[in-house]
């Protein structure tokens, strides 16, 4: 009798963690996303090469029970150019990206000067629905994460470069409608009134609001793209990227809504180990739908965090090819 035995199989590398915390937060009032209190803190990278996942929770202080993803305006890595490594914000506590893909950190940051090489993680709370509250809070991430000499025998992993597509409107204040011509029926919103003068950030009055703009040199190299975690606030109802050149959407993302609040419970992501191809030289769209359901204004956002792998594997560094 044979005895069958298992092929060996190359098995994927087991990754190391890291975690890192915020200082405490208070929250004692109301915060708008973007309005809350944030603290900064070094993350040690000394020993990283790949990150291949992050996940994020807001901690209750003195206790190590989650306060949930409604206290959570968004976290981040981010390099000392502004660059940012990873970004998670409400709905996408998670970024795990496809096996055999990672970030790599270590080759990124040799393009900087020595001194330059630090990353630091960034936590910003913030509270909707809650005016009369005193609760103290961190965001704590768990970074997993590989050397290359854990890699063994395995390949390295294909890299990952961040970048990211952010809605931008224009200024109503300056708006002026043209006097001669008739105004042509559009349900698509380019004038909105900004919040604090940021074109990324603006008011959506109550009712319906889509917006949409043209995105001209999505990627640096010919790509694929293998994850997207997109943000928008409360009361966003979808954001999708899309092939205008070809005229396909290539993903949408629809925000899911807790059963008995408007508050957003889950952002799918888009994780693909195929993914889907991008060209330096094709025009994109990013449209965003926003429904106010309350009688008042209220702020709106929609970024699309992505990650490319470059055609030809090749390693690109910040300021050339990737990031500021
Ligand atoms: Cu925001």
């Amino acid at each position: 009798m044979v005895e069958a035995r298992p092929v060996p199989t190359a098995a994927a590398p087991v990754t190391r963690t890291k975690t890192v915390e915020t200082a405490p937060m208070k929250i004692d009032r109301i915060y708008r996303s973007m309005t809350g209190p944030y603290e900064l803190v070094d993350l040690d990278t000394s020993d990283m090469d790949w990150i291949t996942a992050i996940r994020t929770e807001v901690l209750e202080v003195g206790q190590e029970s989650s306060m949930g993803g409604e206290f959570f305006c968004h976290s981040q890595l981010q390099l000392t150019t502004g660059m940012r490594l990873t970004v998670n914000a409400t709905g996408t506590e998670e970024i795990r990206l496809p096996e055999g893909f990672a970030v790599p950190v270590s080759q990124i940051l040799s393009g900087l000067p020595a001194d330059s090489r630090s990353v630091r993680f960034l936590g910003m709370v913030l509270n909707n629905h809650f005016p009369s509250i005193d609760r103290q809070a961190r965001i704590r991430a768990t970074v997993e994460y590989l050397r290359d000499e854990d890699l063994g025998s395995s390949p390295p992993p294909k890299r990952l470069y961040p970048f990211h597509v952010a809605m931008r409107v224009d200024d109503l204040a300056l708006y002026q409608p043209p006097e001669d011509e008739p105004q042509p029926h559009e349900d698509v919103t380019t004038h909105c009134a900004l919040v604090a003068g940021q074109e990324t950030h603006w008011y959506v009055s109550p009712g319906p609001q889509l917006t949409r703009r043209p995105v001209r040199g999505l990627v640096p190299v010919e790509a694929t793209i293998h994850h997207i975690a997109a943000h928008v606030h409360n009361h966003g109802e979808y954001i999708r990227l899309t092939d205008v050149t070809e005229g396909k959407v290539l993903w949408q993302a629809d925000v899911e809504y807790e059963k008995d609040r408007r508050q957003i419970l889950n952002i799918p992501v888009y994780s693909s180990a195929e993914g889907f191809p991008v060209y330096p030289d094709h025009e994109y769209e990013i449209e965003v739908f926003y429904n106010n359901t309350t009688d008042a204004d209220v702020d709106a956002m929609a970024i699309l965090y992505l990650y490319f792998h470059p055609k030809d594997d090749r390693a690109l560094f910040p300021g050339r090819g990737i990031g500021p």
